[in-house]
């Protein structure tokens, strides 16, 4: 790195090394041959796989589909289990870190807080907290989406005597001892059950405080033998591009036929199969109409029902995890996937207590106070509220546009882009894995490279027809703006107060922040742009 005054100029920049940012830095290092680097603000790789390092943290997406399909790198890697741990797929960064040299193009530590394009000479100019100044012609926003964590407004927290962490912030070398405390996880999405599945098989007293049932499915976890995955890696390349072919580039599809074309008995086959082979197969590989469909839909929540209830024993503890009326379509708000989630409250010292009859008011100094007038006495509190997720990252770099506005000025009514990687009046800027792509919907590596090979071709095309800078139109954006929300429109996403709409944050525009268009269309748009001529983009 140059002194500190002086400026770093750079081909491209890239923010951020989790999964998007490190699939960037291979393609434009090692095959455009641009001189690219990463400014990564935690001190070191990983991205959310770096961050999330509460207990029990995993992927709910099996390997090998939950990893690159570079041959290079899965060659030399053995995964242990089905749906790895955050430990694991951390050491499986360090492997693709010795195969690709990554970490020797990231600077650690280093957050961007500002970034302006000048269009005279056509660069980004990014500043970092540390008040480094960094050029370059391209700049690569691989944020991700679950960089800011979200916290509500409790008084009392910092008063609190006991150990209390956010799930995104989970110190990194403390573990956390629970034998022999009582414990309260809060929150009940896919971190909330993952952390109250481990400790409560551990603590003294576990109590999960909820406001809304989390529909889980169970994982149907399995140790993985290496020997039979060398076996398997024979076929690994057509495997992936058969996955990569599918809606969320998962190994099914949904299925295309409507739920009551089938009758009674034949459904009720085909859901036990589905749960029974478990992922997230209940929800992806359900018959077509599952997330259109409110009635269909509910006869898939009541088979779910019946099938989770059947697991606990107490039935007021089946009514608050498993109510008979369903808290939101299925599907609409994220399932996680569970190991022995729901056998944990079969247990006489393992609670639940519910937050949407009895919101939390504070913390005190000894446990969690309710509207009920109780005070839930604690030893340990894991907040696992969840993200400002998709935008949040992204709108905390001080971006702004070529009229010096910034981003989140631009978008405090509603959120737009080209292709869920473009933004107008932001040129030669683009957004992997971000708002307005199949980034929910769609197994996370799989969304990666695809985006990542078609920024490199983007970028490869500019620089061999010598293009300074390209802009989505504002045509183009409103139209790709309201294709991802007519098409979340014909579902039931807007059912549910959920990430997926944006409206888990209080004062957050609510729309769709994600296409749910499948990866096939989502595929065919983004071909589109590079086959017509920059369709979408004005060139300068
Ligand atoms: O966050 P969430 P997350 N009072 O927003 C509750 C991915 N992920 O960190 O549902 C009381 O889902 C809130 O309640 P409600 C995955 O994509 C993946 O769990 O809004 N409760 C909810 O229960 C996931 O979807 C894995 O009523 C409050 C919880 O906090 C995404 O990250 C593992 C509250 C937040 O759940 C986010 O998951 C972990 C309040 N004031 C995460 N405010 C894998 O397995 C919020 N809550 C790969």
């Amino acid at each position: 790195m140059p002194a500190s005054n002086a400026i770093t100029i750079l081909d491209a920049l890239i923010i951020g090394s989790g999964f998007s940012g490190i699939y960037l830095l291979h393609k434009l290092r090692d095959e455009l041959k641009l001189d690219a680097k990463i400014f990564e603000a935690e001190s070191d790789i990983g991205g959310t796989w770096n961050n999330n390092r509460y207990p029990g943290a995993r992927v709910d997406c099996p390997v090998p589909l939950y990893a690159y399909s570079s041959p290079k790198v899965w060659e030399s890697w053995t995964w242990t289990e089905l749906y790895p741990s955050q430990k694991e797929i951390k050491a499986y960064f360090d492997h693709v870190d010795g195969v690709w040299e990554i970490r020797k193009d990231c600077v650690f530590n280093s957050r961007v807080n500002e970034a302006t394009f000048d269009e005279c000479v056509a660069r980004w100019t990014i500043r970092t907290t540390d008040g480094k100044v960094t050029m370059a012609k391209y700049l690569l926003v691989a944020v991700g989406f679950a960089s800011k964590s979200y916290l509500p407004e409790w008084e009392g927290l910092d008063l609190f005597e006991g150990v209390v962490y956010h799930s995104a912030h989970w110190p990194k070398d403390a573990e956390v001892d629970v034998k022999g405390k009582k414990i309260a996880v809060i929150g009940t999405g896919s971190t909330g059950v993952q952390i109250f599945q481990e400790w409560a098989k551990v603590a003294d007293e576990a109590t999960i405080f909820q406001r809304t049932p989390n529909l889980c499915l169970p994982m149907r976890q399995e140790k993985l033998d290496a020997d039979q995955q060398v076996k398997e890696k024979v076929d690994y390349v057509d495997y992936l591009a058969q996955c990569a072919t599918t809606f969320a580039g998962l190994e099914y599809q949904v299925t295309p036929t409507n739920t009551f074309d089938a009758g009674e008995e034949e459904r009720e086959a085909f859901w036990e199969s589905l749960y029974q082979s478990g992922g997230f197969r209940f929800w992806q590989n359900n018959y077509q109409d599952f997330i259109s469909n409110l009635e269909a839909n509910q006869a898939a929540y009541s088979f779910w029902a019946r099938k989770t209830r059947a697991r606990i024993q107490d039935p007021k503890k089946q009514d608050l995890l498993a109510p008979l009326v369903p808290p939101h379509p299925f599907g609409a708000k994220r399932p996680s996937l569970e190991q022995d989630f729901y056998e944990q409250f079969n247990k006489p010292n393992v609670h639940i207590v519910d937050t949407e009859s009895n919101p939390i008011v504070d913390v005190t100094p000894t446990g969690i106070a309710t509207t009920d007038g109780k005070v839930h006495e604690v030893d340990i509190i894991a907040v696992a509220t969840g993200f400002d997720a998709v935008t949040g990252g992204l709108l905390s770099l001080g971006l702004k546009d070529v009229n010096g506005v910034g981003l989140d000025e631009r978008w405090k009514d509603g959120m737009s882009t080209y292709l869920g990687m473009a933004v107008s009046g932001f040129p030669n800027m683009f957004l992997p894995y971000s708002l307005q792509a199949p980034t929910a919907f769609a197994n996370g590596p799989t969304l990666i490279e695809l985006q990542g090979d078609w920024i490199a071709s983007i970028i490869t095309k500019m620089e061999k027809e010598n293009i300074r800078s390209v802009t989505a139109t504002p045509d183009a954006a409103s139209a790709w703006n309201n294709e991802v929300n007519t098409i979340a429109n014909m579902t039931l996403l807007p059912l549910a107060k959920s990430w997926y709409m944006g409206s888990n944050i209080p004062g957050k525009p609510v729309q769709s922040l994600n296409y749910v268009g499948g990866l096939p269309t989502y595929r065919e748009r983004c071909a589109k742009a590079l086959d017509e001529d920059f369709f979408g983009f004005a060139k300068a």
